[in-house]
């Protein structure tokens, strides 16, 4: 713990030399940023000695939980080994390479479909910018060069660089640096809050929504469609998780016309669902399968591409020399962070953990977020869950985009030792894999006491309907 003294001098320093991500730069500057210290299981602490249950991993990826010392030896030791070396001409390193085997045995095969091969970054938006090249080749090495466009959904999140947020479909991200660069098309989303019909159920809007990548790959021409790219359940994007009959109907259609499924499990892999990839728990069957984040449980950057063999045999066969890659491919003290990780999610049986436990668990404490008279919709999955504040609970009318409901609702729970997101009007958690039955009450009570105060500023602005 730091004093107050100690916090303003940090601030000061911060918003005088760092350029936060996704931040309104002068505006952290009035307002100083919370400086977080230390961190234990799923608990994070700031420089003021405020205690904070991290109902967001971090970012989606702290999954072992905060203090793990088998992560922080297996670093340590890495670093006195061999701390750094490329894998750019034809040398290799043993974490590397391990953890490649480990990935391919934990991806489960889908039919004819499986993964053999890992190609590693540092980030989940490299790992995408890494499957736009692949995809690219692969078609060309088939001799189908036209084949360049990449369909992807309105507000999905695909991550930074230029082609992840020309792969996202988010519009604030568009409107700034000329995006989405040229061949990338966006379909909507599987969000039947938003999006269904009245009388329409779940079911039927899942395969309405998929049709709409049908419908897209015809106005485009089939010939010149390369590959479809989705996150299994939309993180960023508010947790939008799709109706049952989405996945199934997204399958059949890029079969039928043979372009490449790209999973994008960013967020979704490594337990999060109840299983190691989340294209398990919808049982589709990708081609190439993007991760980062809970691989390493944050703890190291570490990202990349499980290619499935469809792409790879073509890829090592036909291809020649890829010319692609990073300095920190395969980078040995992440790799071997990466597999400590691996490690300790299967000693302790994690994944298993939130299908059969813990998961369940969490949807059933959130019958009583469901309830709140704030709330239209709550739906969880695995540990992820999302919530829609809604002005009227009858009607389901939702709230004005300027009032920032939201942002009032999550401005309560960071004043009340809970970190839950905001986007939008919906709200999402997607807590340490490790938190227990006890906790997850815990978590549910600040949720519901941070609902309450965000009704009270409602009804105090007449704010309802
Ligand atoms: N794909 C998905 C599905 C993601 O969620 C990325 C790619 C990009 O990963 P990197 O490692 O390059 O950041 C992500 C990242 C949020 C938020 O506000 C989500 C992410 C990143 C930053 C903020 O929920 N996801």
């Amino acid at each position: 713990m730091t004093t107050s003294t100690e916090t303003a001098r940090i601030q000061a320093l911060d918003s005088a030399h760092f350029l936060h991500p996704f931040t309104d730069f002068k505006d952290l500057s009035s307002r100083g940023a919370r400086i977080m210290t230390r961190g234990e299981g799923i608990y994070v602490w700031d420089s003021e000695g405020a205690k904070v249950l991290d109902a967001m991993s971090g970012l989606w990826c702290v999954n072992v939980g905060y203090g793990r010392r088998e992560l922080a030896d297996a670093a340590h030791h890495q670093m006195m080994t061999l701390p750094y070396y490329n894998s750019f001409f034809q040398t290799t390193n043993i974490p590397a390479v391990t953890l490649a085997a480990k990935l391919a045995q934990l991806a489960p095969n889908v039919g004819e479909r499986s993964f053999q091969h890992v190609f590693y970054s540092s980030s989940g938006s490299e790992s995408n910018d890494s499957n736009v090249r692949m995809v690219r080749r692969y078609w060309d090495l088939l001799g189908q060069p036209r084949r360049k466009i990449i369909i992807s959904r309105l507000n999905a999140y695909h991550g930074s660089t230029i082609a992840g947020a020309s792969l996202g479909g988010m519009s604030g991200m568009h409107a700034q640096g000329d995006l989405p660069i040229p061949d990338i098309k966006h379909i909507g989303q599987p969000y039947y809050f938003e999006n269904g019909r009245k009388g329409e159920t779940k079911d039927e809007f899942g395969l309405r929504a998929a049709g709409w990548l049908e419908e897209e790959i015809l106005a485009l021409g089939p010939e010149r469609v390369a590959a479809f790219i989705a996150e299994p359940i939309q993180g960023a994007g508010g947790v939008i998780i799709p109706p049952a009959t989405y996945w199934p109907e997204i399958q059949r259609i890029v079969d039928k016309y043979g372009i490449l499924l790209i999973s994008d499990e960013v967020i979704c892999a490594f337990g999060r669902l109840g299983h190691w990839f989340g294209y398990e728990y919808f049982g589709y069957k990708p081609d190439l399968v993007t991760f980062a984040k809970a691989v390493t449980s944050g703890y190291i950057p570490l990202g990349g591409v499980m290619v499935g063999d469809r792409v790879a045999k073509v890829l090592i066969e036909k291809g020649g020399e890829f010319t692609h890659g990073y300095t920190y491919s395969g980078h040995p003290v992440a790799c071997a962070v990466g597999l400590a990780n691996i490690e300790v999610m299967e000693r302790e049986q994690l994944p298993q953990r939130v299908r059969d436990d813990i998961g369940p668990y969490l949807a059933k404490k959130f019958d009583a977020v469901r309830a709140h008279p704030l709330v239209g919709e709550a739906e969880t999955c695995g540990l992820v869950a999302g919530l829609v504040l809604v002005r009227n609970k009858a009607t389901l009318q939702r709230f004005d985009d300027n009032l920032g409901v939201g942002m009032v609702c999550r401005g309560h729970c960071f004043g009340n030792g809970l970190i839950m997101r905001a986007v939008g009007d919906r709200m999402i958690i997607a807590p340490p894999l490790v938190i227990s039955r006890a906790q997850i009450d815990e978590m549910v009570e600040l949720i519901l006491r941070c609902l309450d105060l965000t009704l009270a500023d409602a009804k105090r602005n007449a704010w309802l309907a």
